[in-house]
């Protein structure tokens, strides 16, 4: 996009103030570096726009951003995109950034980023709450064809429409990101992000509440692998541990834990399904009054080896839901917690078949299938995947026991032979990990 046309477009987009930022950052010298320099931004405190092909590397920003309506000469311009970091990135790429901003604004409104548009996010976080009310992502807005790697963010995220924990709207990928923050809003409402796809080896953790078309990743999406949300998700219609609704692309080797209470087309892996999801699980206690699914409330497809616990989701009959034999079976927690029955139907846990493994069993009979690229927590000794009190009640049972393995189980944490300080200090150290 000329210089030109870049102001104007900031002066739409931002108002008069961000217009002078808009020239500033777009001036020969530094467009020619292609680079900007966070601190005005900062300086300014006012929504950004970062120069087309900028890249922004290397910052840290702090203090509060408010994306406010100008009003010049009785005209009122919405300021719609606001980021901690900037409002716009246009063809940009940014990496290694941190904000610790609180922004709110209206539309596209991110920890990090309002809009970012054909542009690359890469090792950055974002830890503030953020608000607004259309495209609310906890570090982008709205991410138009954009790609966002190895980055999280971690703060409360409320909106109306399109409201992610990561970004209200998605791009073309999103892999090794995460999410702990809770998410609040209306229509589109995800963990990952309100509507979009592509998710791969990513996770959420908050809980996540909405009207319609809400899910532990992503409220209207599909393309998810590798990926799981442990969250409990809540809302009317379209509502699903992972999706609230998955469209076309598939969902693989993912898991969803939390409960998911909903009105109708509620499922623990998908309110409604138009998409084929192979090898996934879900466990958490599901409610709802019609289309209710252990993993799919509503669903158009046939699915692969694909499992859920009877004993926790609370739903014994598939025939309550739209889960039928096809490739969608319940099984018992004890079932769930043995590796042979996924081998044998196909999920791989094996490193000797001339590919990695995707998932791993930690602890058979304890735990369910975790996927193969999560952290192992040495202070995880005992239950579920994470630490907590289950693995300090395991070290206090054998407290001050020696001559270890022998009768102290895991209890020895760091291999000395016996279970004492040391051993505590592990589970200090990764208390809470995991959850
Ligand atoms: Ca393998
Ligand atoms: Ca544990
Ligand atoms: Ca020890």
């Amino acid at each position: 996009m000329p210089a030109f046309l870049a102001i104007k477009t900031a002066i739409r987009r931002f108002g008069l103030a961000d217009h002078i930022l808009a020239q500033r950052i777009l001036n020969p010298r530094q467009r020619r570096r292609g680079t900007v320099i966070p601190r005005l931004l900062q300086d300014l405190r006012i929504v950004g726009l970062s120069s087309e092909g900028g890249i922004i590397n290397t910052c840290h920003v702090t203090g509060s951003v408010t994306g406010r309506s100008h009003n010049v000469d009785g005209l009122t311009i919405k300021a719609n995109a606001a980021g901690g970091l900037c409002g716009w990135n246009y063809y940009g790429k940014i990496t290694n950034c941190q904000t610790t901003c609180e922004v709110s604004g209206e539309e596209n409104v991110g920890g990090l980023c309002g809009e970012s548009e054909f542009s690359d996010i890469e090792d950055c976080s974002a830890t503030g709450a953020v608000a607004g009310v259309l495209h609310v992502g906890g570090l982008c807005g709205e991410s138009y064809k954009g790609i966002i790697r190895f980055s999280f963010a971690t703060g409360s995220v409320e909106g109306d429409t399109y409201v992610g924990g990561l970004c209200g709207v998605g791009g073309r990928e999103i892999s090794q990101c995460f999410t702990t923050g809770e998410v609040i809003g209306r229509y589109y409402v995800g963990g990952i992000c309100g509507a979009g796809g592509g998710i791969s080896q990513s996770y959420t953790t908050g809980t996540i509440t909405g009207s319609e078309y809400v899910g532990g990743m992503c409220g209207l999406g599909g393309g998810i692998y590798q990926s799981y949300a442990t969250g409990s998700v809540r809302g009317d219609f379209y509502i699903g541990g992972l999706c609230g609704q998955s469209q076309v692309n598939p969902i693989n080797d993912s898991y969803a834990s939390g409960d998911v209470t909903g009105v109708s087309r509620v499922g623990g892996l998908c309110g409604m399904s138009e998409s084929i999801i192979s090898r996934s699980y879900a466990t958490g206690f599901i409610s709802g009054s019609s289309n209710v699914g252990a993993l799919v409330g509503l669903n158009y497809k046939t699915n692969n080896a694909c499992f859920w616990d009877v004993e926790t989701s609370g739903i014994i009959d598939w025939q309550t839901g739209q889960d039928d034999s096809d490739g969608m079976i319940g099984l018992s927690t004890e079932q769930m917690q043995t590796m042979e029955i996924f081998a044998n139907a196909g999920w791989d846990f094996s490193h000797e078949d001339e590919n990695p493994a995707v998932w791993m069993m930690l602890r058979p009979g304890e735990d369910y299938p975790r996927l193969e690229w999560q952290e192992i927590f040495a202070a995880d000794i005992r239950g579920l995947y994470g630490v907590n009190i289950v693995d300090f009640v395991e070290l206090a049972e054998h407290w001050n026991q020696s001559g270890c393995p022998m009768d102290c189980e895991d209890a020895d944490i760091n291999g000395d032979g016996g279970v004492g300080l040391v051993d505590l200090r592990y589970i200090a150290d990764d208390w809470l990990l995991g959850l």
